[in-house]
């Protein structure tokens, strides 16, 4: 493999050696499931068990008590189910609906990725969840780990043509990336109920060490960009033809989120648009990418590794004669495309041939209690599919004529409704998961950002701004899962109680934010946003968004550079 920049060698980070040695991801995994000593598994098969959709976690609520009463940590896993695209059958819906009963902690979780999650999975439980996950024809095979992850795409095919072929390339894409290792059924899955055929025992597209890092793909057909495609590794911007047909994608590359505190080498990024390629060139397009982030992403430090620093080293140029060369022909030059909003359209539409589709508002996409039985009954009557939204929240598709008057008075009845009394602010409101299961948390995010808007709806209200959308967004540390960096108002964990603020994205996703103020205790945020939307209600020009206005009052200046996102102040983690 050629290399031309000038880097001075350094060390393999350690788990490339650990990749390398875990003959396709097997490792010490079976042995650490076997072993009951414990309710969790080693560091190293913490590490692997990634690539199997699979996350050891404890309940952080208990840690303090625990330990007090000299008792291990309250272990127990998450699993995340891959769902390309976001569509799953009833049925599907049904088995995830029971498996978060009688396996996880009674929620399912909706990821911002299109995916379920179960929390709180003990480990004598998790083999039976994954075969259970897998009977229903799902699996969390790839959604996490140094691979290609739950491919994305807008939801809803039903609305024309172009988006069921989109969706149909997507689902070609995640299946030309996903890992080809047998150790994935044998470890948790009877060989028998495979649907597909045998795997083969070898990596061809990954080699043993699979990539330096996660890889996302998105699918976006504009106008809407719910997908967030620019925060994505690897996008396809939808490219209408002159008849309304799919023409083909601008190729997007280099997005990402993700940075740590007070290390300013690390940064969210735009992705940049590569070139253009048609429907049928996507897959090699898409294949070829990945090839060149396997061969020159950066393996020694996996801060520097993902394929937006390989992008921003490199250069679009190089990478682009690079995926070209291994094409073996030139990509096109990128159409135009025009993005509106990143957010979701609630309650009911209506397609072309009759049937209609509901948008579910789940805050945060937490399904749980009455919401979760609701949906049990509407799953238990409904023809069409279930599809996940890239915002947490959930599609009824395809309810025919004859469902509708049904499955609407299961709505009603149920409350779930409700989309249209919430404020603009709440119905664009993520959160990340945070605290009590994610080990990475510094802050609240899922449990806190609910009650923050309902003290802020107080001040849309007041300010005269109820139906205006405005994007916030939280996530409990700097990892960014929530997409912080692209709300039109950010808040980003930074020690228990306390947030770094973001101000100034663009509403459609094409521009990131900027630090607006450090380490804000929680309860000096109302105080702070209150007057900045008392001045948008007064201020602001015919239809400008509230991200458009705090750049042009100055509220906020975009340099383009990683001090637009850090501060000086060390981050304290919580107990
Ligand atoms: Fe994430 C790690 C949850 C979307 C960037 N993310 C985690 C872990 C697994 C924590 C861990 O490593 O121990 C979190 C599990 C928490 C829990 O208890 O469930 C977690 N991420 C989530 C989810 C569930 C947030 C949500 O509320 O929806 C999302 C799952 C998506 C999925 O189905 O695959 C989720 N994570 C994202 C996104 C948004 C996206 O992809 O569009 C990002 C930013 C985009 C990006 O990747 O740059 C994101 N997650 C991260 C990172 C930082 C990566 C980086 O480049 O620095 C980590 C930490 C890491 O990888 O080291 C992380
Ligand atoms: Fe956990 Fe941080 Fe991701 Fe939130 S942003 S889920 S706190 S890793």
């Amino acid at each position: 493999m050629s290399d031309t920049l000038d880097v001075p060698p350094a060390p393999l980070h350690k788990n490339e050696h650990l990749k390398a040695e875990s003959r396709f991801l097997r490792g010490h995994i079976r042995q650490d499931l076997d072993d009951a000593s414990t309710g969790t598994i080693s560091e190293d098969s913490a590490q692997l068990t990634k690539f199997h959709g699979v996350y050891p976690q404890d309940d952080r609520d208990l840690r303090a008590q625990r330990r007090k009463e000299g008792k291990e940590r309250a272990y127990s896993f998450m699993a995340r189910i891959r769902v390309p695209g976001g569509v799953c059958t009833p049925a599907q819906w049904l088995t995830m609906d029971s498996l978060a009963e009688s396996h996880g902690n009674g929620t399912l979780k909706l990821t911002n990725r299109q995916a379920f999650q179960l929390h709180g999975v003990i480990k004598s439980k998790l083999r039976s969840t994954i075969r259970e996950v897998n009977r229903a024809l799902l699996d969390t095979l790839a959604a996490c780990g140094d691979v290609n992850r739950n491919v994305m795409c807008n939801p809803n095919p039903y609305l024309s043509r172009l988006h069921a072929e989109t969706l149909e390339i997507a689902r070609l894409v995640a299946t030309r990336l996903l890992p080809k290792t047998r150790a994935y059924h044998e470890l948790w899955v009877d060989d028998s109920l495979v649907a597909g055929g045998e795997p083969e025992d070898e990596e061809p597209l990954y080699g043993q060490t699979y990539l330096p890092r996660k890889f996302k793909t998105a699918f976006a057909i504009p106008p809407s960009n719910d997908v967030d495609v620019f925060a994505n590794d690897l996008g396809f911007i939808a490219i209408v033809n002159d008849q309304g047909g799919l023409a083909g994608f601008d190729v997007t590359v280099g997005g990402g989120m993700g940075m740590s505190h007070n290390q300013t080498a690390t940064h969210p990024r735009l992705a940049d648009v590569l070139g253009f390629c048609t429907p049928d060139q996507v897959v090699d397009v898409a294949e070829k990418i990945v090839t060149v982030q396997r061969d020159f992403g950066d393996r020694t430090d996996r801060k520097h590794a993902r394929f937006k620093y390989t992008v921003e080293d490199r250069g679009l140029v190089w990478i682009r004669r690079e995926v070209e060369r291994r094409l073996g022909w030139e990509l096109g030059s990128p159409r135009r495309f025009e993005f509106t909003s990143t957010g979701d359209r609630y309650g009911w539409t209506e397609g072309p041939n009759g049937d209609a589709h509901f948008t579910v508002f789940i805050e945060n996409g937490r399904v749980k209690d009455a919401t979760k039985a609701a949906l049990r009954e509407i799953a238990k009557v409904h023809t069409g599919d279930f599809r996940l939204t890239a915002n947490q929240h959930l599609m009824i598709a395809s309810v025919t004529p004859q469902a509708r008057p049904l499955i609407d008075s299961l709505l009603v009845q149920h409350g779930l409704d409700h989309a249209h009394n919430a404020t603009g602010l709440r119905l664009n409101a993520m959160a990340c998961v945070a605290l009590p299961t994610c080990g990475l948390a510094l802050a609240e995010s899922e449990r806190y950002l609910p009650e923050l808007v309902t003290e802020l709806d107080a001040e849309v209200e007041a300010a005269g701004l109820r139906d205006d959308a405005i994007v916030i967004r939280m996530t409990g540390c700097p990892n960014g899962c929530g997409r912080p960096f692209l709300a039109e108002i950010g808040f980003v964990g930074k020690a228990p109680g306390k947030y770094n603020m973001y101000l100034g994205a663009a509403f459609n996703g094409s521009r990131l934010n900027c630090l607006y103020k450090t380490s804000v205790p929680s309860h000096e945020i109302v105080g702070i946003v209150r007057p900045l939307l008392r001045r948008y209600a007064g201020e602001r020009l015919p239809g400008e968004r509230f991200g458009d206005f705090a750049i042009r009052v100055g509220l906020v200046r975009p340099t383009g550079t990683g001090a637009d996102f850090h501060d000086a102040e060390p981050t304290a983690a919580p107990a």
